[in-house]
C-alpha cells in the first residue's frame, strides 16, 4: 500500500501494535530516537527522570539546552542550569550551554536528521520536520519516560497534505506560507493531524523556510508537520558537516491523504496574524500604514542566516524610523557567528537595531517587553494577549522581509514594495566559498559511563521536588471555581514572562500564578475550596507544551477540567498529572454550567475501568448531563493510578 511520509515514519518506529499501522485515532507507541528539553520545561522532566533511577538515556541522542530563562535577575536562573548541566554529565546527554542558541534551531542544525523520530520538551520540537524528520512536543514527563526507553504513546494521527506549487515572489517567504495555512485552518483545525507538505513548490524552498513553517505548524495545534527530504535537505545537511546523517524520504506515489490543501506560492501575498490570535491572520497590505512602536526579529521560528540576511537586505543603507525600537535575536551562536562574518550583523547593528542575545528572549516575554498600548511587530509564532509583558500592548507575528519593511518606514509595511532592494543587496551579503558553518564549541558531550557515574548532582536552592497528586476517589462533589470561554492558552493557565519563569523548579511559587492572566483570584479562592473543577470551552490548552499548566491546578486541588474541546498536549498533561480531562457530550451544557456550580461527579472509577460515559449532576437542581469517556485505555489505566509517574513506577508502559 502507498504509504504517506508520515506513515511511512511512523510505520518504522511502530511498537504498538505490532504489524501494520492501524486506523486513524486509534492508540499507537513509537520509539523515540532522540530527545530534547529546554530549561523551563527541563527542570521537571529531569527531576521525574532521576526518579526512574536510571544509569543513563536509552536514546540515540538526548540533548539538554539552555535558551528560556537567560535573564537572570537572582539565583534562580543559573541554579537551574547548574543543576541542568550536571544531570546531562551524569545520564549521558549533550548539554548545550547558555549562549548557543535557540533549541529548536540548535537541533536543526547540529542533531537533526531525516525520518527519526523527536520527541521534545517543547511545543516548536515540530522544527524538526523541516529535514524529514517526525519531531513532536509533548510535556516533560512524556519526555522522560522516553529517554528512559519507553515509548511514545499518541493517537494515529490523520495526514493532511498540503501541496505546494509555484515560486514565492520576492518579499514573501515561508511565514507567510504558515499564516496562509493558518488563516485557512485555524488555531484549532490541525488537533490530531500532521501536515505533510509535498508538490512542486518544495523544492524552491530552503531548509530554514521549511523549518519555519513546521515550526509555526504547532500553532495549528497539529501533532508535528513534516517535508520530505531531498536535494536541498542534502545540500543543507553538508553545510551543517553532517552529510553522513542524510537520507532521501518522500511520501510513496500514490499515497492518499485524508485531506489536500493547495496552495500556490506565487498567488501568495504578505500575511500578518493580528491581535491576539495567531490564526487571525490578514493581508500586510489591508494592514499598511499602521504606526508601529516596536519590531522584534528571532523566536524559533524566524531566526535563520536566510532570515537576518533578507533583513539586512532591505535595511540596507536605511535606519530604524526614530518612533520605533528594533531588536533581533539569532536564533543561534552559529547563525550569529556567520552572520558576522557575512556582513549581515554589522549592516543590522549600522541600521539601529539592539542585538539580543541568542535566545527566546522577547518571544517568551523575557525582555524588551513592548510599551503601553503599543504596537509591536515581530517574527514569532505567538500573539496571545499578555504573552510580550505588556497586557495591552497589540502583537503582529509576521515575516522577517515584513519586519524590517515596517522597521524602517515605522508603520506596517507591506515588503514586496522594497523587492527590488531585497534582490539586489542580497547578494552583498555572502560568506567565503570555504567557511565552516559548523561551530560546536558551545555543546558538551556526553562523558562515558564510569566518568559520569561519579558526577554530583548541583540542587541550588531554586529545585524543589515535583509534588506528586492525590489518590484518585470514586466520586467527587466540587465547586467550578472557574469559567473559561474557547482557546485558552497554557499561557492563560500559566504565564511565562521574566517574572514567572524563573519558578518553574518550585511548584508551590509558581502555582501562586494560576490562571492569574484570566482571574486574579484563582489562587485564593482554590486554596480555600480544597478540590475543584475548571470548566472551558473549545482548544482548551492551546500553545505552549508547559506541563505546569497541569501541575500547578494539580498541586491547587483541580480535579477535573470539562471542555467543549482540547489541545494534543495539554490533555495528554493533564492525565499525566491524574486530572480527569471530561468533553462535554453535548456543548449546549457549556452554557448550563456556571462558575460556582457545585457539581457531583460519581462513578469515576468504573467509567475509567469499563471506557462507559462520565456522569455529573448539579447539586443544586439535580440537573444530570454526562461527559464523553473518549480516553484510550492506557490513558484511563494512567488516570485510575493517580498520573504518569505512578504508573511508571508500577511497570506500565
Ligand atoms: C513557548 O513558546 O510558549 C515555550 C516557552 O517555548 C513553551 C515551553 C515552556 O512553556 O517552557 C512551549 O512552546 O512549549
Ligand atoms: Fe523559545 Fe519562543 Fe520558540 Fe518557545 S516559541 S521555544 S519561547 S523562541
Amino acid at each position: 500500500m502507498a504509504l504517506t511520509l508520515t506513515e511511512k515514519i511512523l510505520k518504522n518506529h511502530l511498537v504498538e501494535p505490532v504489524g501494520e499501522l492501524p486506523a486513524r485515532g486509534a492508540d499507537i507507541a513509537v520509539r523515540i530516537d532522540q530527545t530534547l528539553t529546554q530549561d523551563a520545561t527541563g527542570t521537571m522532566a529531569y527531576l521525574q527522570f532521576e526518579t526512574i533511577g536510571l544509569d543513563r538515556v536509552k536514546t540515540d541522542v538526548s540533548v539538554s539546552y539552555i535558551d528560556h530563562n537567560t535573564l537572570q535577575e537572582d539565583f534562580k536562573n543559573m541554579d537551574d542550569h547548574r543543576y541542568l548541566q550536571s544531570i546531562a554529565s551524569r545520564y549521558g546527554l549533550w548539554f548545550s550551554r547558555v549562549g548557543n542558541g535557540i533549541c529548536h534551531q540548535v537541533h536543526l542544525e547540529r542533531f537533526g536528521a531525516p525520518g527519526k523520530t523527536l520527541l521534545g520538551s517543547d511545543s516548536h520540537t515540530p522544527t524538526g520536520g523541516g529535514i524529514g524528520m517526525l519531531a513532536i512536543g509533548a510535556g516533560g514527563l512524556d519526555v522522560a519516560v522516553a529517554m528512559g526507553g519507553g515509548a511514545f504513546h499518541l493517537s494515529m494521527p490523520k495526514v493532511f497534505g498540503v501541496r505546494l506549487t509555484g515560486t514565492l515572489r520576492p518579499g514573501v517567504s515561508a511565514k507567510d506560507v504558515i499564516l496562509e495555512v493558518l488563516r485557512r485552518e485555524t488555531v484549532k483545525g490541525g488537533v490530531g493531524s500532521v501536515y505533510e507538505y509535498f508538490g512542486p513548490g518544495v523544492a524552491g524552498l530552503s531548509v530554514p523556510q521549511r523549518a519555519t513553517i513546521t515550526n509555526m505548524g504547532a500553532e495549528l495545534g497539529a501533532t508535528c508537520s513534516v517535508f520530505p527530504s531531498d536535494e536541498t535537505t542534502r545540500r543543507f545537511m553538508a553545510l551543517m558537516g553532517r552529510e553522513d546523517d542524510f537520507t532521501a524520504l518522500e511520501a510513496d506515489e500514490g499515497a492518499t491523504y485524508d485531506k489536500i490543501i493547495e496552495i500556490d506560492l506565487t498567488a501568495l501575498e504578505s500575511m500578518a496574524a493580528q491581535p491576539h490570535s495567531p490564526d487571525a491572520v490578514g493581508t500586510v497590505s489591508s494592514l499598511a500604514g499602521k504606526p508601529v512602536t516596536q519590531v522584534v526579529i528571532g523566536s524559533c521560528t524566524n531566526s535563520s542566516l536566510d532570515d537576518l540576511t533578507a533583513v539586512a537586505s532591505i535595511v540596507k543603507g536605511k535606519h530604524v524610523a526614530p518612533g520605533v525600537e528594533a531588536g533581533i535575536a539569532p536564533g543561534s551562536r552559529q547563525t550569529l557567528m556567520a552572520a558576522e562574518k557575512s556582513g549581515v550583523l554589522g549592516e543590522l547593528i549600522r541600521a539601529g537595531f539592539r542585538i539580543l542575545e541568542s535566545a527566546c528572549g522577547p518571544c517568551i516575554g523575557m525582555g524588551f517587553a513592548p510599551n503601553s498600548g503599543g504596537v509591536s511587530v515581530r517574527t514569532f509564532n505567538r500573539n496571545f494577549k499578555g504573552r510580550s509583558g505588556t497586557p495591552d500592548a497589540s502583537v503582529y507575528l509576521v515575516s522577517p522581509e515584513t519586519a524590517a519593511a515596517t522597521a524602517i518606514a515605522g508603520m506596517i509595511t507591506d515588503p514586496v514594495t522594497m523587492a527590488l532592494a531585497l534582490s539586489e543587496n542580497r547578494s552583498s551579503f555572502t560568506l567565503p566559498p570555504d567557511y565552516f558553518f559548523r561551530d560546536d564549541n558551545m555543546l558538551i558531550a556526553p562523558l562515558p559511563l564510569e566518568e559520569a557515574k561519579k558526577t554530583e548532582i548541583i540542587r541550588g536552592p531554586n529545585i524543589k521536588p515535583c509534588p506528586t497528586g492525590p489518590e484518585l476517589p470514586d466520586s467527587l462533589e466540587l465547586p467550578v471555581l472557574l469559567k473559561a470561554a474557547d482557546n485558552v492558552s497554557t499561557d492563560d493557565i500559566m504565564p511565562a514572562g521574566a517574572k514567572v519563569l524563573p519558578l518553574r523548579s518550585n511548584i508551590p511559587e509558581i502555582s501562586k500564578f494560576t490562571f492569574e492572566r484570566l482571574d486574579t483570584s484563582f489562587y485564593a479562592r482554590a486554596k480555600d475550596a480544597a478540590g475543584c473543577f475548571v470548566v472551558g470551552g473549545e482548544n482548551y490548552g492551546q500553545g505552549s507544551s508547559r506541563e505546569h499548566a497541569a501541575l500547578a491546578p494539580m498541586y491547587l486541588g483541580v480535579r477535573a477540567v470539562l471542555v467543549k474541546s482540547f489541545a494534543r498536549i495539554h490533555k495528554a498533561n493533564l492525565i499525566n498529572y491524574g486530572i480527569i480531562p471530561l468533553v462535554f457530550d453535548n456543548p449546549a451544557d457549556y452554557d448550563k454550567i456556571a462558575q460556582g456550580d457545585v457539581l457531583e461527579f460519581s462513578g469515576i472509577k468504573r467509567s475509567l475501568e469499563e471506557g462507559g460515559p462520565f456522569l455529573l449532576l448539579r447539586k443544586s437542581d439535580g440537573y444530570r448531563f454526562t461527559a464523553k469517556n473518549d480516553l484510550d485505555e492506557r490513558s484511563r489505566k494512567v488516570l485510575l493510578v493517580g498520573g504518569l509517574a505512578a504508573w511508571t513506577r508500577i511497570g506500565g508502559q
